[in-house]
């Protein structure tokens, strides 16, 4: 191990803010003596999407992705544009990765997560172990057979995905309904008994140490007896050294279950039991203001607790919600941005450009997009590259956000001259001199990334152009 890194580390950044600090002193004078008129741009103004602001407020923003849909090109430009995290929907579920014993088949949700991967979105894996979409053959086994069949496909997808999952859902609405607070009845809690939850969390640690560990559960959004119940046994896994490391509220919310009104205080209490918090399904049946003030107010929740370190809405469009009749979602059925849409976006701190989306914002017409590709990596580090191209005008001047999630850190750049904020981990980046692309052209800028153990992928914000 070099026990020299923060020390070297120190000197790249140092040296990288000097070239950064002399750049910008040279760019601005360039642009005076040329112009004469001061036109040019402000530091990196307010987000335009959703993933960006969130990522400005150290968070993620996500969806649940069907792969069957990423083929659609107004589905995959808007998760593209709109989002910086993805929950496979159904395509990680036992009965899909998993229908015969011991024979895994990864091809849909590889999808998810190779796309993901190249727009550098988180993922979470969803889900393990779940009493639903069960191939029926598990549910055949005895107690004993049964342990090692949870056991290996736990192990199993966990290693497929090693250093690619952000979070999993390993075990999945493990409680009942009502005033009961008891578990509810599945194979593995018939079988094998309360131990089985347990024993899942310790089988995931071992099979993959660097995810974090979630239990995910619905209607338990307020303080309630389900909420109650789960609160207990995280409670009794952290006093106990159970390996868990977050707690998912699916916040599936309509007129008979709406947002709870202690939302945000029962967030809390999960979080002071020493774990992260999560929104992870979220979706509001509903229209208009109405609809838009639900969104707001679990926004606003995540927002108001420190270790809610993000949020996912169940799908990118009504079109294809699972409960597509309510409108639930922030896009309509033909992907127009709905009014909760614009209270998501205005409650992270974010700012719209009013219409259709395309990863772009700017002043007089002037537009730009990105891609992100990983172009290398090593044991310690990877190579990041991210391609600015000019919408449907020439453009003079761009500046990209790219956020790197902690411990990662940039030791490097390239083609590009960036500026840093308080944190160390949100650089901005802007032309090395002349900014000029003409419509439709591209320019790239490259970083290098010290991964400091995490296998997190960057966010790159939205382009601004001018
Ligand atoms: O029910 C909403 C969610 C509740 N929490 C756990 C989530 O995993 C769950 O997601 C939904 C998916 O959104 C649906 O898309 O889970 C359902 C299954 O329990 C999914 O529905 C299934 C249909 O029932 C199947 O007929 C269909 O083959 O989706 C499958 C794939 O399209």
């Amino acid at each position: 191990m070099n026990t020299n890194f923060p020390r070297e580390y120190a000197t790249l950044r140092h040296r990288a803010l000097r070239r950064a600090r002399k750049a910008l002193v040279i760019g601005a004078t360039g642009i005076l003596a040329a112009a004469g008129v001061i036109s040019f741009s402000a530091p990196a103004s307010a987000a335009s999407t959703l993933g960006a602001s969130a990522a400005a407020k150290g968070r993620y923003f996500g969806s649940a992705v069907a792969a069957g849909h990423l083929g659609e090109s107004q589905y995959a430009s808007t998760l593209d544009t709109e989002f910086n995290a993805v929950t496979p929907e159904n395509e990680m579920k036992w009965d899909a990765v998993e229908s015969t014993r011991n024979s895994f088949n990864f091809g849909s949700a590889d999808q998810i997560v190779s796309h993901a991967q190249g727009k550098g979105m988180k993922v979470r894996g969803h889900t393990l172990v779940w009493y639903s979409q069960l191939p029926g053959w598990v549910g055949g086994l005895s107690a004993g057979d049964l342990r090692s069949a949870m056991n290996n496909h736990i192990t199993k997808v966990m290693q497929h995905y090693q250093g690619k999952i952000y979070a999993w859902d390993v075990v999945n609405e493990a409680f009942q309904d009502g005033s009961s607070g008891a578990r509810r009845s599945s194979p593995f809690q018939d079988k094998l008994g309360n131990g089985y939850i347990e024993e899942a969390f310790r089988t995931a640690r071992a099979a993959d140490s660097g995810a974090k560990l979630c239990y995910n559960d619905y209607n338990t959004d307020g303080v309630n007896a389900k909420s109650d119940a789960v609160y207990a046994m995280v409670k009794d896994f952290k006093a106990r050294g159970v390996p868990i490391d977050c707690v998912g509220f699916q916040s599936h919310f309509n007129s008979q279950s709406p947002v709870p009104s202690d939302y945000r205080a029962n967030l809390q209490r999960f979080a002071d039991l020493g774990v992260d918090v999560q929104i992870t399904e979220l979706d509001i049946e509903g229209s208009g203001s109405a609809q838009a003030t639900s969104y707001g107010n679990v926004v606003t929740a995540c927002l108001n607790v420190t270790r809610c370190t993000g949020m996912t809405v169940w799908g990118v469009t009504d079109k294809y919600s699972w409960r597509s009749s309510g409108t639930p979602l922030l896009f309509d059925s033909n992907y127009a941005k709905k009014p909760a849409y614009a209270t998501v976006l205005s409650t992270l701190g974010g700012s719209g450009s009013g219409s259709g989306g395309g990863g772009s914002t700017g002043g007089s017409g002037a537009t730009c997009t990105t891609t992100y590709t990983r172009t290398a990596s090593w044991s310690d580090r990877y190579n990041g590259q991210v391609t600015v191209t000019a919408g449907n005008s020439a453009i003079s001047d761009w500046a990209v956000q790219v956020t790197l999630a902690s411990p990662q850190k940039v030791s490097t750049t390239w083609s590009g001259s960036p500026s840093w904020d308080s944190s160390g981990n949100v650089m901005t980046m802007k032309p090395n001199g002349n900014g000029s692309l003409a419509t439709g052209a591209s320019t790239s800028f490259g970083f290098t990334v010290m991964t400091n153990g995490s296998p997190a992928v960057p966010t790159v914000g939205s382009c601004t152009a001018s």
